[in-house]
């Protein structure tokens, strides 16, 4: 299978605007000078297996990737507030030959034990040139001249399930390619849009959509670092089109922009707001409207589907519901065994050229989400609307929670609460919250003396990604559990 290159303006780069992060000139590059970056450091990147890059949100995980994409080596993004039992597992399922990292990044130890090799792209005003890519390590091997295959590894993203540890999710160059030309459909995406942001970039949403987005259609990004009122209407006064967001981020932008009418005006001068990774409330919708006159656009993916539905930019969203299917992408509602007599729930099923190649292995877990016929299984529940928009209305797993956008499994919660000397039993589950959309609460027998709350979360947050970490921590003499034994994770009180 053979494919154009997954990211067309490198091949013969503009000297237009492709990244720039945060306020400071020094942290931009053009195409050109990103070409040349990238292509110096993809030079000593080929041939290897695969590279970790330590995804702080900054120019040089966005310049790691990029080399690695131009490389055709696969990239794994690294949380950097991962933790340590966490990491571990990551680096021995991946086994990354490199870690790319910036300079002053300091590295915990499972990652500097590997070769690393410094990211520093160099500012414009001190004689850009890509020889200058400060890279200790392995000599130059050579860029591969011909694109990779489209069914070739481009991104390994770990992704939470219901038990266990994080899998990686094998994100090929085509499914890439393909979703992200869906989404510009959906969109009207072009090479005029200039993207602002301040999502993570160790997944699908920040790094996939908001940095190889805008790279495929020759448009630029901005990322904020994060997203408040004075920096996003900044960035949309200096050019901004476009805005991708979490709920959690909305939420606190519309608490922001009541008392803010100005920014609020600034914003609205944007094309497209668009929210994703968890369900915008309609309150939040109407409040977002009301400050800025932009409807906010929903848009609806999973780490391994990539975006499956979207609002269309030309169509009147409607507040509750993901969007249609992407152009190339198939999305069908599958009968629920106990649909408690609602016909029109079915759980959502998709198919199309932006799945991903499987889980690193573990191809029982692949498996194990394809139907018979094979399209692949989300665990959504939704329905169509009337007039052919598709709503979310819940997830069949109880033991998987969204907080800030983040997916995280209760279970590898509880055994890192049963790892902590002073816990003998744990319960974890996601308690509804106005700001993340459900917060990680964890229900703990102690073992002899109950150890403080905030030890226990410091305890979490040291094994597992800082996201990870119960918000709550509530004491129980005993877990309620049925008679075979198992948590009622219903019964607990909330
Ligand atoms: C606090 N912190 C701690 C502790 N307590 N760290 C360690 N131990 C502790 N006990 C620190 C954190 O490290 C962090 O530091 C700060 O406190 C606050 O962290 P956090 O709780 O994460 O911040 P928040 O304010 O609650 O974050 C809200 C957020 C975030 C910004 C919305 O959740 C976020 O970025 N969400 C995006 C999720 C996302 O991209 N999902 C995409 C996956 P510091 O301040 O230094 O950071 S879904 C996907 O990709 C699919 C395809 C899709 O549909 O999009
Ligand atoms: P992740 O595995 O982190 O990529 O998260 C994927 C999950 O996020 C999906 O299975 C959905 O449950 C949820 N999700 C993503 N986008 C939306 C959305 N717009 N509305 C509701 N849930 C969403």
């Amino acid at each position: 299978m053979s494919a154009g290159p997954l990211l067309p303006p490198l091949a013969d780069p503009p000297d237009r605007p492709a990244l720039a992060f945060g306020t400071d000139p020094a942290a931009a590059l053009t195409y050109r000078e990103l070409a040349a970056v990238a292509g110096g450091l993809a030079g000593r990147l080929a041939g290897c297996s695969r590279v970790a890059v330590w995804a702080t949100p900054s120019l040089h995980t966005a310049v790691g990737v990029v080399a690695a994409l131009l490389a055709g080596v696969p990239a794994v993004p690294v949380n950097p507030k991962i933790g340590e039992r966490e990491l571990g597992h990551v680096v021995s399922d991946a086994v990354p030959e490199l870690v790319l990292a910036a300079p002053k990044d300091q590295l915990p130890p499972a990652l500097s034990a590997l070769p690393r090799l410094d990211v520093t792209p160099r500012p414009r005003e001190s004689g850009f040139s890509g020889a200058r890519v400060g890279v200790s390590g392995s000599p130059s091997r050579g860029i591969p001249e011909a694109e990779p295959p489209a069914d070739a590894p481009a991104l390994i993203v770990y992704t939470s399930g219901t038990t266990g540890p994080p899998k990686g999710a094998v994100l090929s160059r085509g499914a890439i390619a393909a979703n992200l030309d869906g989404l510009a459909d959906a969109w009207a995406w072009t090479a005029a849009d200039r993207l602002t942001h301040g999502l993570p970039l160790f997944h699908v949403h920040g790094l996939v959509l908001g940095v190889l987005g805008p790279l495929r259609r020759g448009g630029s990004l901005h990322h904020l670092g994060g997203l408040d009122a004075a920096g996003l209407s900044a960035a949309v006064d200096a050019g901004a089109t476009m805005v991708f967001g979490v709920p959690t981020q909305y939420h606190r932008l519309a608490d922001e922009l009541t008392d803010d009418p100005e920014a609020a005006a600034t914003i609205g001068r944007a094309r497209l707001l668009v929210s994703g990774s968890a369900a915008l409330t309609a309150v939040d919708h109407a409040r977002i409207e009301k400050a800025t006159g932009l409807a906010v656009r929903e848009r609806y993916g999973l780490t391994e589907t990539l975006i499956l539905t979207a609002a269309l930019a030309d169509a009147e969203p409607e507040p509750g519901t993901v969007g249609r299917p992407v152009p190339g992408t198939e999305v069908r509602l599958a009968p629920l065994p106990d649909a408690s007599g609602d016909d029109a729930l079915g759980a959502v099923e998709v198919r199309g050229p932006g799945l991903f190649s499987g889980y690193l292995n573990r191809p029982d877990a692949t498996e194990a989400a394809r139907t018979p016929d094979g399209w692949f299984a989300t665990g959504d529940i939704g329905r169509w609307t009337e007039s052919g928009v598709l709503a979310l209305v819940g997830r069949k797993a109880t033991d998987l929670i969204k907080s800030g956008g983040y997916k995280i499994g209760a279970g590898e919660i509880e055994n890192a609460l049963l790892e902590h000397p002073g816990v003998a039993e744990a319960a974890v589950i996601g308690a509804p919250d106005d700001d993340l959309g459900e917060r990680v609460v964890a229900f703990v027998v102690a073992a002899g003396e109950a150890p403080p709350a905030g030890e226990l979360i410091d305890h979490v947050a040291g094994l597992l990604a800082s996201h990870k970490r119960p918000r709550e921590v509530r004491f129980l003499d005993s877990l309620p559990r049925n008679d075979m034994g198992k948590v009622q994770k219903a019964r607990l009180p909330r």
